[in-house]
Protein backbone atom coordinates (compact mmCIF):
# COMPACT_ATOMS: atom_id res chain seq x y z
CA UNK A 1 0.00 0.00 0.00
CA UNK A 2 1.36 2.96 -0.40
CA UNK A 3 1.27 5.94 2.28
CA UNK A 4 0.50 9.31 1.25
CA UNK A 5 3.68 11.92 0.58
CA UNK A 6 3.81 14.20 3.61
CA UNK A 7 3.93 17.81 1.68
CA UNK A 8 7.23 18.97 2.42
CA UNK A 9 7.47 22.34 4.74
CA UNK A 10 8.15 25.08 2.49
CA UNK A 11 11.30 26.21 5.35
CA UNK A 12 12.07 29.30 6.76
CA UNK A 13 12.68 32.23 5.18
CA UNK A 14 15.39 34.68 4.91
CA UNK A 15 13.37 37.53 6.81
CA UNK A 16 11.94 35.27 10.09
CA UNK A 17 15.71 33.81 9.92
CA UNK A 18 17.00 37.61 10.33
CA UNK A 19 13.83 38.09 13.09
CA UNK A 20 15.32 35.05 15.13
CA UNK A 21 18.98 36.21 14.97
CA UNK A 22 17.89 39.47 16.32
CA UNK A 23 15.55 38.12 19.31
CA UNK A 24 18.43 35.91 19.97
CA UNK A 25 21.52 38.42 19.92
CA UNK A 26 18.69 40.88 22.04
CA UNK A 27 18.10 37.79 24.34
CA UNK A 28 21.78 37.03 24.56
CA UNK A 29 22.88 40.82 25.16
CA UNK A 30 20.27 41.11 27.59
CA UNK A 31 21.46 37.94 29.17
CA UNK A 32 24.95 38.80 29.34
CA UNK A 33 24.03 42.25 30.78
CA UNK A 34 22.57 40.33 33.80
CA UNK A 35 25.06 38.03 34.05
CA UNK A 36 27.31 41.16 34.71
CA UNK A 37 25.06 42.62 37.55
CA UNK A 38 25.06 39.32 39.06
CA UNK A 39 28.69 38.73 39.09
CA UNK A 40 29.11 42.35 40.43
CA UNK A 41 26.45 42.18 42.54
CA UNK A 42 27.97 38.70 44.16
CA UNK A 43 31.14 40.50 44.57
CA UNK A 44 29.94 43.48 46.31
CA UNK A 45 28.28 41.35 48.58
CA UNK A 46 31.02 38.83 48.87
CA UNK A 47 32.93 41.89 50.18
CA UNK A 48 30.33 44.00 52.18
CA UNK A 49 30.93 40.59 54.16
CA UNK A 50 34.81 40.75 54.25
CA UNK A 51 34.36 44.44 55.73
CA UNK A 52 31.64 43.67 57.96
CA UNK A 53 33.73 40.80 59.47
CA UNK A 54 36.69 42.55 59.53
CA UNK A 55 35.10 45.64 61.30
CA UNK A 56 33.65 42.79 63.87
CA UNK A 57 37.14 41.34 64.61
CA UNK A 58 38.52 44.88 65.20
CA UNK A 59 35.89 45.10 67.93
CA UNK A 60 36.71 41.89 69.14
CA UNK A 61 40.47 43.02 69.46
CA UNK A 62 39.37 45.83 71.37
CA UNK A 63 37.24 43.69 73.99
CA UNK A 64 40.44 42.03 75.20
CA UNK A 65 43.28 44.49 74.44
CA UNK A 66 41.25 47.76 75.51
CA UNK A 67 42.71 49.51 72.15
CA UNK A 68 42.76 49.81 68.08
CA UNK A 69 45.33 47.35 66.72
CA UNK A 70 48.17 49.03 64.10
CA UNK A 71 47.76 49.22 60.33
CA UNK A 72 49.55 46.93 58.21
CA UNK A 73 51.90 49.84 57.27
CA UNK A 74 53.62 51.06 60.49
CA UNK A 75 55.69 49.64 63.33
CA UNK A 76 53.75 47.32 65.70
CA UNK A 77 54.80 46.86 69.16
CA UNK A 78 54.44 43.27 70.01
CA UNK A 79 52.09 42.03 70.97
CA UNK A 80 49.79 44.56 69.15
CA UNK A 81 48.83 43.13 66.17
CA UNK A 82 47.92 44.60 62.82
CA UNK A 83 44.34 44.97 61.62
CA UNK A 84 44.68 42.74 58.65
CA UNK A 85 45.93 39.40 60.47
CA UNK A 86 42.60 39.77 62.51
CA UNK A 87 40.19 38.79 59.64
CA UNK A 88 40.59 38.66 55.72
CA UNK A 89 41.56 41.84 54.28
CA UNK A 90 41.14 41.59 50.50
CA UNK A 91 38.04 42.20 48.61
CA UNK A 92 36.65 40.52 46.13
CA UNK A 93 38.60 41.84 43.35
CA UNK A 94 41.57 40.81 44.48
CA UNK A 95 42.63 44.33 46.14
CA UNK A 96 43.86 44.58 50.03
CA UNK A 97 41.42 46.82 51.94
CA UNK A 98 42.01 50.32 54.22
CA UNK A 99 42.36 50.69 57.06
CA UNK A 100 41.97 54.37 58.94
CA UNK A 101 41.90 54.90 62.38
CA UNK A 102 42.47 57.65 65.38
CA UNK A 103 46.53 56.96 66.40
CA UNK A 104 45.16 57.64 70.38
CA UNK A 105 43.16 54.97 70.63
CA UNK A 106 45.81 52.42 69.71
CA UNK A 107 48.19 54.22 72.58
CA UNK A 108 45.77 54.45 75.09
CA UNK A 109 45.75 51.96 77.93
CA UNK A 110 42.11 51.74 78.11
CA UNK A 111 39.85 53.10 75.58
CA UNK A 112 37.20 53.57 77.72
CA UNK A 113 38.97 56.90 79.43
CA UNK A 114 39.34 58.10 75.53
CA UNK A 115 36.42 60.74 75.17
CA UNK A 116 37.23 62.10 71.54
CA UNK A 117 38.73 61.53 68.16
CA UNK A 118 39.41 64.11 65.49
CA UNK A 119 37.86 61.53 62.66
CA UNK A 120 34.30 62.70 61.03
CA UNK A 121 32.41 60.87 58.77
CA UNK A 122 30.24 62.33 56.40
CA UNK A 123 27.32 60.93 54.03
CA UNK A 124 27.22 63.54 51.11
CA UNK A 125 24.87 61.79 48.89
CA UNK A 126 25.21 62.26 45.38
CA UNK A 127 26.75 66.00 45.87
CA UNK A 128 30.30 65.58 45.11
CA UNK A 129 31.16 69.16 47.32
CA UNK A 130 29.27 67.12 49.69
CA UNK A 131 27.81 70.75 50.69
CA UNK A 132 25.01 69.54 52.36
CA UNK A 133 25.84 65.95 53.81
CA UNK A 134 22.63 63.62 54.63
CA UNK A 135 24.17 62.84 57.74
CA UNK A 136 27.59 63.93 60.15
CA UNK A 137 29.13 61.28 62.31
CA UNK A 138 31.99 62.52 64.30
CA UNK A 139 34.06 60.93 66.85
CA UNK A 140 34.70 58.06 64.33
CA UNK A 141 37.02 55.39 65.95
CA UNK A 142 38.37 53.28 63.02
CA UNK A 143 37.12 53.41 58.97
CA UNK A 144 37.41 50.00 56.38
CA UNK A 145 36.72 50.40 53.25
CA UNK A 146 37.73 48.14 49.34
CA UNK A 147 38.60 50.63 46.53
CA UNK A 148 35.59 48.88 44.49
CA UNK A 149 34.82 47.20 41.53
CA UNK A 150 36.76 50.55 39.74
CA UNK A 151 39.81 49.86 41.97
CA UNK A 152 40.10 53.25 42.27
CA UNK A 153 40.92 54.58 45.86
CA UNK A 154 38.21 57.42 46.05
CA UNK A 155 37.98 58.04 49.86
CA UNK A 156 40.38 59.90 51.93
CA UNK A 157 42.57 58.52 54.40
CA UNK A 158 44.92 55.55 54.79
CA UNK A 159 46.68 54.27 58.50
CA UNK A 160 47.04 55.90 61.56
CA UNK A 161 45.54 59.41 62.13
CA UNK A 162 46.80 61.97 64.52
CA UNK A 163 45.11 64.98 63.12
CA UNK A 164 41.58 65.41 62.34
CA UNK A 165 40.39 64.06 59.41
CA UNK A 166 37.08 64.09 57.40
CA UNK A 167 36.14 60.67 55.29
CA UNK A 168 33.51 61.72 52.93
CA UNK A 169 31.18 58.85 51.66
CA UNK A 170 29.09 59.48 48.42
CA UNK A 171 26.40 57.88 46.83
CA UNK A 172 27.31 55.24 44.02
CA UNK A 173 28.31 56.72 41.09
CA UNK A 174 29.25 59.80 41.97
CA UNK A 175 31.56 62.08 40.45
CA UNK A 176 34.04 61.59 43.24
CA UNK A 177 37.22 60.90 44.30
CA UNK A 178 38.80 62.13 47.11
CA UNK A 179 42.84 60.73 46.95
CA UNK A 180 43.49 61.09 43.28
CA UNK A 181 47.03 61.10 44.25
CA UNK A 182 47.00 57.87 45.21
CA UNK A 183 45.91 55.87 41.75
CA UNK A 184 47.31 59.34 40.04
CA UNK A 185 44.42 59.19 38.63
CA UNK A 186 41.02 61.45 38.80
CA UNK A 187 39.52 60.47 36.05
CA UNK A 188 35.95 60.74 35.80
CA UNK A 189 34.77 57.39 37.49
CA UNK A 190 31.70 57.20 39.74
CA UNK A 191 32.24 56.57 43.42
CA UNK A 192 32.26 53.13 44.38
CA UNK A 193 34.03 52.76 47.65
CA UNK A 194 32.19 49.92 50.00
CA UNK A 195 32.81 51.69 53.49
CA UNK A 196 32.12 50.69 56.91
CA UNK A 197 32.94 52.70 60.37
CA UNK A 198 32.81 52.34 64.27
CA UNK A 199 32.41 55.20 66.39
CA UNK A 200 34.28 55.50 69.66
CA UNK A 201 30.65 55.37 71.61
CA UNK A 202 29.71 52.49 69.81
CA UNK A 203 32.62 50.89 71.02
CA UNK A 204 32.39 52.23 74.77
CA UNK A 205 28.94 50.82 74.61
CA UNK A 206 30.08 47.16 73.85
CA UNK A 207 33.24 47.45 76.09
CA UNK A 208 32.58 49.66 78.72
CA UNK A 209 29.14 48.85 80.71
CA UNK A 210 26.76 51.89 81.10
CA UNK A 211 29.38 54.19 79.89
CA UNK A 212 27.44 55.39 76.55
CA UNK A 213 26.06 58.24 78.52
CA UNK A 214 29.62 59.03 80.44
CA UNK A 215 31.37 61.76 79.06
CA UNK A 216 34.51 62.74 81.52
CA UNK A 217 34.63 66.44 81.54
CA UNK A 218 30.80 66.77 80.78
CA UNK A 219 28.70 64.35 83.11
CA UNK A 220 28.91 64.29 86.54
CA UNK A 221 30.51 61.86 88.24
CA UNK A 222 28.14 59.85 91.32
CA UNK A 223 30.73 59.81 94.25
CA UNK A 224 29.24 57.30 96.91
CA UNK A 225 29.56 57.96 100.43
CA UNK A 226 32.07 54.39 101.34
CA UNK A 227 33.66 56.23 104.22
CA UNK A 228 32.03 54.02 106.86
CA UNK A 229 29.98 57.03 108.26
CA UNK A 230 27.67 60.07 107.16
CA UNK A 231 29.78 62.84 106.03
CA UNK A 232 28.98 66.28 104.69
CA UNK A 233 30.56 67.06 100.81
CA UNK A 234 30.40 70.72 101.19
CA UNK A 235 27.52 71.26 102.98
CA UNK A 236 25.19 68.08 101.80
CA UNK A 237 25.14 65.40 104.29
CA UNK A 238 25.77 62.31 102.85
CA UNK A 239 24.76 59.01 104.32
CA UNK A 240 26.85 55.72 104.07
CA UNK A 241 26.65 54.47 100.86
CA UNK A 242 24.76 56.87 98.99
CA UNK A 243 25.55 59.21 95.86
CA UNK A 244 26.83 62.86 95.62
CA UNK A 245 26.57 64.25 92.11
CA UNK A 246 29.63 66.07 91.28
CA UNK A 247 29.91 68.08 88.23
CA UNK A 248 32.85 69.56 86.15
CA UNK A 249 34.61 72.35 88.11
CA UNK A 250 33.45 71.42 91.40
CA UNK A 251 35.69 71.05 94.19
CA UNK A 252 34.39 68.91 97.99
CA UNK A 253 35.29 69.64 101.30
CA UNK A 254 34.80 66.83 103.12
CA UNK A 255 33.78 67.28 106.62
CA UNK A 256 31.93 64.81 109.56
CA UNK A 257 28.47 64.96 110.03
CA UNK A 258 26.22 64.75 113.33
CA UNK A 259 23.23 64.31 113.89
CA UNK A 260 22.43 65.16 110.50
CA UNK A 261 24.47 68.38 110.84
CA UNK A 262 27.66 68.95 109.31
CA UNK A 263 30.61 70.08 111.83
CA UNK A 264 34.55 70.45 112.37
CA UNK A 265 36.75 71.23 110.25
CA UNK A 266 37.92 69.30 106.41
CA UNK A 267 38.81 66.13 106.90
CA UNK A 268 39.76 66.01 103.45
CA UNK A 269 38.51 67.07 99.79
CA UNK A 270 38.64 66.47 96.36
CA UNK A 271 37.79 67.78 92.78
CA UNK A 272 35.80 66.65 89.83
CA UNK A 273 39.50 66.09 88.29
CA UNK A 274 40.74 63.39 90.95
CA UNK A 275 37.04 61.61 90.44
CA UNK A 276 37.69 61.43 86.70
CA UNK A 277 40.91 60.32 87.29
CA UNK A 278 40.25 57.28 89.17
CA UNK A 279 36.88 56.85 87.47
CA UNK A 280 39.01 53.57 85.19
CA UNK A 281 35.81 51.87 83.38
CA UNK A 282 34.22 55.39 83.10
CA UNK A 283 31.31 54.77 84.53
CA UNK A 284 31.13 58.32 86.41
CA UNK A 285 31.05 56.53 89.38
CA UNK A 286 33.40 56.39 92.21
CA UNK A 287 33.87 55.84 95.66
CA UNK A 288 34.93 57.95 98.31
CA UNK A 289 36.56 55.86 101.19
CA UNK A 290 37.99 58.74 103.79
CA UNK A 291 40.35 61.14 103.56
CA UNK A 292 40.88 62.48 100.15
CA UNK A 293 40.70 59.20 98.85
CA UNK A 294 38.66 57.96 96.21
CA UNK A 295 38.92 54.91 94.43
CA UNK A 296 36.91 53.37 91.32
CA UNK A 297 33.82 51.83 91.97
CA1 LIG B 1 36.46 53.04 43.89
CA1 LIG C 1 41.67 57.62 43.60
CA1 LIG D 1 33.62 53.80 87.86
Amino acid sequence: MMMPQRKSSRGIGLLELAIIIGILGILLSLGLGIFKVLVKNQKVAETREVLSSLRESIIGYVLTRLKLPCDDAETCPSPQKRYNELSKAIDAWGKHVFYVYWGQLRDTTNICSETSTGITLRLCGPDPACSSPVQVVSDVAFVVFSSGENRNKQTRGMGRTDTSLTVDVYEYGTQADDDPAFDGDASQEGYDDLVEFVTLYQIKEKLCQGTASCVHGTSPINVYNESGATRCFNTVVVSEGTAYPVNPGDSITVRNSFFGFCFGGAIGSFTYADAAAVDADNDCEVNYTGGSTLADR
